[in-house]
C-alpha cells in the first residue's frame, strides 16, 4: 500500500464536492456542475509534484439513499463500536452489483480502503436532520474526519452548521473553493495534517512542497514575462527588398509582418503562463479573442490595456528617454495620444501619430537584391507599459484563478497598471525599456533589477 495520505470527499448531492476537489489538487479537469449528480463515480485525483503523489483526494457522487443504507447498517449491527466499520464493508460488499446503491457503494469504497472523510456541507442553507443519517453513516466507518463548510449562495447558517457538525466531526472548517487561494488551501492542509497521527508528518511535508511550488511558479511566471518583454522590445523585422526603394505594398507587407509576430509573442507568453499554474485549457472571453483578431492597437482592446488616458502619457523628460523617441509624446497631448495607440490599425485619430509613425523603417544594404527593409525596435515610450501592463494582470488574474472555477477567464476589467506608472518604479522599469528601444546591449544588472521590481509588483497584485 502507498503511503501518503489519503481523503475521500463526501456529502449530498451538488454542495461542491468535485470544487473542493479540483481547487485541493489544482486540477481543472474535474467534472463539475450545477445540476446534482455531476459526479457518478468515484476518481482519485493525486496531486503530484515532480512525478511524487503527495496526497491524493477522491471525488464521489452524494448520497442517494442514505437512510435506506442506514437501515441496513442498523439491522446488521448490533455490534461494538470497534466492529461497525466491519459492517459497512459488509455492506458494501453485498450491494456491488446492486444499482440501488451504485453512489453509497462508490462513495464508501475509498474511505473503507483507508482515506480520510471530508464532508462538505452548504452552509448558505439551514441546517436540516436528515443530513445526520449520512453524518451517521460517516462514524459508522470509524476513519479520521473532519467537515468542510462550503458558502455556496449569500445566507451564512455556519453556526447552526458547526453545533450539528461538532458533534459527528472532530473538525470543522470553512472553506471557499471557487476563491480559495494557496494560503486558504496550506491552512486547511495544516488542519487536515492534524486528524491522524501517521498523516502529520506527510501532510507537513506536502505543506513545504507545495509552498516550493507556489514560489517557483512565481518566478516561472516573472521569467516568461520579461523574456517576453525582452523579445517583443528590441524586436526587429527584416524582410528583402526587390528594387532601390521600399514599394508601399513592401512597406505594408512588413508592418503587417511585425504587428503579427508581436501579437504571436504575445500568444506565446500567454500560453506559457498558464501552462505554469495548471490553467492551459483555460478559455479567454470575447474580448481578449476580438483582441487578437483586430490586433493589440484597436479601439475595442482600449479597456484591456488597463491604462487610463492619464497614464498614458509618460514623461518623456522624467525618463531621460526623449532621445530615443519618434514624436514627443507630451506635445501630442492624452486624446491624441490615446488615439496614436488605439488608433494605430484601425485608422481614425491615429493616422497621424499612428503606430506607423511610431517606429522606424529602414533601409539596409547596399547592392540590389540585397537590400532589406528593417522595422523596430518600436519606439513608443508607453508601448512597454501596455504590455507589461496587459501580462501582468493576465498573469495575476490567472495565477490567481482557483481549479474549481469554469468558464472563460474574463480579462475584461482591467484597471491596473497605476503601480508602473508610479515614479520609483517607473524609472526602474524605463531603464530596460530604454535599452532595448535604443537596441543597446543588456547588462545583467539591468535585467536583474527589472525582473526584481516586476516580482514585487506581482507580488502585489496576488
Ligand atoms: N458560488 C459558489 N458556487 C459554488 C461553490 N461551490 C460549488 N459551487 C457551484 O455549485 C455547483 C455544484 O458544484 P460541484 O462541485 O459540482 O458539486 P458536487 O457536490 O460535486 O455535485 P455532485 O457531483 O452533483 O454531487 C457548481 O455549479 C459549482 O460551480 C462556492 O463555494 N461558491
Ligand atoms: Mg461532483
Amino acid at each position: 500500500m502507498s503511503n501518503y495520505p489519503k481523503f475521500a470527499v463526501v456529502g449530498h448531492p451538488n454542495k461542491g464536492k468535485s470544487s473542493i476537489v479540483a481547487s485541493l489538487s489544482l486540477d481543472s479537469s474535474i467534472q463539475i456542475g450545477n445540476t446534482p449528480g455531476t459526479t457518478q463515480v468515484k476518481r482519485g485525483f493525486p496531486l503530484k509534484v515532480d512525478g511524487e503523489i503527495i496526497y491524493e483526494l477522491f471525488d464521489t457522487p452524494g448520497f442517494q439513499r442514505a437512510r435506506r443504507v442506514f437501515g441496513w447498517l442498523q439491522e446488521h449491527g448490533d455490534v461494538p463500536a470497534d466492529k461497525r466499520a466491519d459492517v459497512v464493508s459488509e455492506f458494501v460488499f453485498k450491494h456491488k452489483e446492486n444499482e440501488q446503491f451504485r453512489d453509497e457503494v462508490e462513495l464508501l469504497e475509498p474511505i473503507l480502503n483507508g482515506a480520510g472523510i471530508i464532508y462538505v456541507v452548504d452552509a448558505s442553507k439551514p441546517y436540516g436532520a436528515e443530513y445526520e443519517i449520512e453524518m451517521e453513516i460517516l462514524r459508522w466507518c470509524g476513519q479520521p474526519s473532519m467537515a468542510i463548510l462550503n458558502l455556496i449562495g449569500e445566507e451564512d447558517y455556519r453556526e447552526d452548521w458547526t453545533r450539528a457538525l461538532g458533534q459527528y466531526f472532530r473538525m470543522v472548517r470553512t472553506y471557499n473553493p471557487m476563491t480559495a487561494r494557496h494560503n486558504e488551501h496550506i491552512e486547511l492542509l495544516e488542519s487536515m495534517a492534524q486528524l491522524k497521527e501517521e498523516w502529520t508528518k506527510p501532510i507537513k511535508k506536502a505543506i513545504i512542497v507545495l509552498d516550493e511550488l507556489y514560489d517557483k511558479k512565481v518566478d516561472e511566471s516573472i521569467d516568461t514575462l520579461v523574456n517576453y518583454m525582452v523579445e517583443v522590445l528590441s524586436l526587429v523585422h527584416k524582410q528583402k527588398i526587390k528594387k532601390e526603394e521600399v514599394s508601399p505594398e513592401e512597406k505594408e507587407e512588413a508592418k503587417l509582418d511585425y504587428r503579427k509576430k508581436i501579437l504571436q509573442l504575445e500568444k506565446k507568453e500567454r500560453q506559457s503562463i498558464e501552462k505554469i499554474w495548471n490553467h492551459s485549457e483555460i478559455e479567454k472571453n470575447e474580448a481578449t479573442l476580438a483582441l487578437e483578431r483586430v490586433g493589440l492597437f484597436s479601439k475595442e482592446s482600449a479597456s484591456i490595456f488597463g491604462l487610463t488616458q492619464k497614464e498614458l502619457i509618460v514623461s518623456s523628460v522624467a525618463t531621460g528617454a526623449t532621445a530615443g523617441a519618434t514624436i514627443d509624446l507630451l506635445a501630442v497631448g492624452h486624446t491624441m495620444l490615446l488615439g496614436a495607440l488605439v488608433g494605430g490599425v484601425v485608422g481614425g485619430v491615429g493616422a497621424m501619430f499612428g503606430f506607423d509613425n511610431l517606429y522606424e523603417v529602414k533601409v539596409l544594404g547596399k547592392s540590389l537584391g540585397r537590400r532589406e527593409l528593417t522595422i523596430g525596435p518600436m519606439q513608443n515610450l508607453n508601448f512597454p507599459y501596455v504590455l507589461l501592463g496587459r501580462s501582468l494582470y493576465h498573469a495575476s488574474m490567472v495565477a490567481k484563478r482557483s481549479h474549481a472555477v469554469r468558464g472563460n477567464l474574463d480579462l475584461e476589467e482591467s484597471t491596473f497598471t497605476q503601480e508602473l506608472m508610479e515614479g520609483e518604479n517607473r524609472k526602474g522599469l524605463e531603464k530596460l525599456h530604454l535599452k532595448l528601444r535604443k537596441a543597446d546591449e543588456l547588462e545583467e544588472e539591468v535585467l536583474e533589477a527589472y525582473k526584481k521590481l516586476i516580482k514585487k509588483i506581482f507580488l502585489k497584485l496576488l
